[in-house]
């Protein structure tokens, strides 16, 4: 058995990780020179206890998923993310797939007769496919299913979008919202540090851009994710820089649902050569996110990109979300070297999958309005 938070706190001689522990119990926030001793000096088993006292305060033994499908409009893709097993370059778009509206209007139609409530739209950034299309896109969607949510785009389609029609992100972001969008997806974060990101993903959208794109589509009511690509060439000092952003403009907004940390895989790309984190640093970063992220109500294990069984592990490091039955529409992570090569999962199983873990399946909506609870 794990021991207590108090018996931490009785019991641990390193003074800062003990002062960490007595803030958890009180419910304060630690600084991110704290999160810094976490990533430095934290273990498995006390960053766990502590993460998951968290948790248990914030959800009891709640575990939420929700029911969604993923439309991937293209991969044909402008930049060239190192990290990205995924996209095609313009250039060898033979070999990419580009969707048409009605294409995309079929996919949404074979869920009909289905009780999904939330599409999920990304891709990669196609210089012929701008905000008009993307417009009509989620119009008709809405004129076909007017109850499903439309989660889209990451801050990286929406960067490009917005500056091929000339338009401010304020501008923008109207217009898709009008049209019927109305949550951001979390991707395109990456690391938001310079020093980082200008070896990853150089041209695309800045970690300021990825912020203020965010904090715009807060500022019309909308919520969204954000994400953080962790496990390849960053430093512990860069996760701290990159999730003391989010929670400073967490703290201005009140916009971010879910943080979901993406497990760097490298199969396929231009990062081959770099190892994979292991299981107990995935473990260790969850429960790290969730102790300093204390204005992030929630906090998701991706399945498809961490697998089944790290999936349910999670639920003991602080997670309470693992995202939903993904039809096998998402390819971003097959194609990286996941061990999930179909991402697809029933019902049924995500829920016997949260119960083996012994916690509560929820289904929620894209908001976290409970659906259904599985006792
Ligand atoms: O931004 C790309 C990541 C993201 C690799 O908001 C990789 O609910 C690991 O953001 N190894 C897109 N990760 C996916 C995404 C997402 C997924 C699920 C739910 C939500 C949500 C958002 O995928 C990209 C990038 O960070 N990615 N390549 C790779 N080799
Ligand atoms: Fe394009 Fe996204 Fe891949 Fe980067 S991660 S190359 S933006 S599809």
């Amino acid at each position: 058995m794990l021991p207590t938070l108090d018996f931490l706190i009785s019991n641990t001689t390193n003074i800062s990780l003990k002062n960490i522990a007595q803030k958890v119990k009180d419910s304060e926030r630690i600084t991110n020179d704290e999160c810094q001793i976490l990533f430095e000096q934290a273990d498995l088993p006390f960053a766990g206890v502590l993460a998951n006292y968290i948790r248990e305060k914030l959800h009891g033994n709640k575990t939420y998923f929700n029911r969604n499908f993923h439309i991937e409009p293209t991969n044909v893709c402008v930049f060239s993310c190192k990290f990205c097993s995924y996209s095609k370059l313009y250039a060898q778009k033979e070999e990419g797939w580009e969707l048409s509206i009605d294409q995309m209007l079929d996919i949404v139609k074979t869920y009909d007769n289905k009780p999904i409530t939330e599409v999920h739209i990304v891709g990669g950034v196609h210089p012929k496919m701008n905000i008009d299309y993307f417009i009509e896109l989620i119009q008709k969607i809405k004129a076909h299913r007017p109850s499903l949510h439309i989660k889209g785009f990451t801050a990286v389609e929406l960067d490009y979008m917005f500056r091929k029609a000339k338009l401010t992100i304020a501008q923008g972001m109207k217009v898709l919202n009008d049209a019927g969008l109305q949550s951001l997806p979390g991707g395109g974060a990456e690391i938001f540090h310079e020093d980082i990101r200008s070896q990853i993903c150089a041209d695309k959208v800045s970690g300021n851009g990825w912020l203020q794109i965010h904090e715009e589509a807060h500022n019309l009511g909308m919520h969204s994710n954000a994400t953080m690509l962790y496990g390849h060439i960053e430093k512990y000092e860069h996760l701290v820089h990159h999730m003391s952003q989010l929670r400073t403009l967490q703290d201005k907004t009140k916009g971010f649902n879910t943080f979901i940390p993406l497990k760097f895989r490298n199969s396929n790309n231009d990062m081959s050569h770099v190892a994979e984190s292991s299981i107990t640093e995935d473990m260790r970063l969850y429960a790290i996110a969730r102790i300093y992220l204390d204005n992030f109500p929630h906090l998701k294990a991706y399945w498809p990109m961490l697998g089944r069984q790290n999936a349910q592990l999670s639920l003991s490091f602080g997670v309470n979300d693992i995202d939903g039955t993904i039809d096998d529409t998402t390819k971003i992570y097959s194609m990286a070297g996941s061990e999930e090569q179909t991402p697809t999962m029933t019902t049924e199983e995500l829920v016997m999958l949260i119960k083996q873990a012994k916690r509560t399946p929820i289904e929620r909506d894209t908001l976290y309005n409970e659906i259904n609870i599985f006792e």
